[in-house]
């Protein structure tokens, strides 16, 4: 039978789906899609993802045994849960608590992390002005402050088990001090939860095998 075919690069979204891929063990071929030269844009890519953003994926056994083609990073990690019955829980309280992080990585840690770094790097030479590298700077110390509490009650987001919810969130932690480089500015080093966390989850055997995959662990180590 075919393989998933996954499409994305080494990036706080893109990794999230060949770590869970390796975690879940699924068999699948990785192509890079290289957004700095636009290849998000192109005709094939589109076809894939309209949206033309990385990753997305196209699984030959997918619902009811037909191909299916899916993108948006937190979807995918749901089908696959769904689909293997990994890394979410089968009781209906927990799988819950993992949909609401998902979405909370979603809808909150990807847009402001990602907001407070574009200001931080790129939108310096375009803003002077101060204002929306604070705003999304104190905004991502809110939501580094609600994980902080989260993880000193328990080891993993959801309870004592690695999940999806893990695997969305972490790499952007990562990616704020090892990419931004802007762990002094954002005090990185007391959310101390935080990093036990983040170190507990990039030192799983299959996470490594997937955050290699793309690289990801040659950019931010
Ligand atoms: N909500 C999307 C966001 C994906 C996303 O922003 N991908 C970035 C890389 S991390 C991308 O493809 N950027 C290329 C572009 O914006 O042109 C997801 O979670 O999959």
């Amino acid at each position: 039978m075919e393989k998933i075919q996954l499409y994305s690069l080494a990036s706080p979204n893109g990794i999230k789906i060949s770590v869970a891929l390796e975690e879940m063990r699924l068999d699948y071929d990785a192509h890079s899609v290289d957004i700095l030269k636009g290849e998000q844009h192109s005709k094939a890519f589109l076809t894939i993802n309209p949206h033309g953003k990385i990753p997305a994926m196209t699984d030959p056994d997918g619902p009811d045994g037909k191909p299916v083609t899916i993108a948006e990073s937190n979807a995918i990690l749901l089908y696959l849960a769904e689909k293997t019955g990994r890394l979410i829980s089968s009781d209906a309280a927990e799988k819950l608590t993992t949909i609401q992080w998902l979405f909370f990585q979603a809808s909150a840690i990807g847009p402001m992390f990602g907001a407070f770094g574009h200001f931080h790097t790129y939108g310096r030479e375009n803003c002077d002005h101060p204002y929306p590298e604070e705003r999304f700077a104190s905004e991502t110390q809110r939501l580094l402050d609600i994980m902080e509490q989260r993880l000193s009650r328990q080891t993993y987001i959801v309870h004592n088990n690695y999940s999806i919810a893990d695997i969305a969130t972490f790499p952007w932690v990562i990616w704020l001090d090892m990419f931004y480089q802007a762990a002094e500015q954002l005090e990185l080093a007391k959310y101390k939860h935080v990093n036990r966390w983040v170190q507990q989850c990039r030192n799983r055997p299959l996470t490594v095998k997937g955050l290699d995959r793309y690289g990801f662990n040659d950019i931010t180590r």
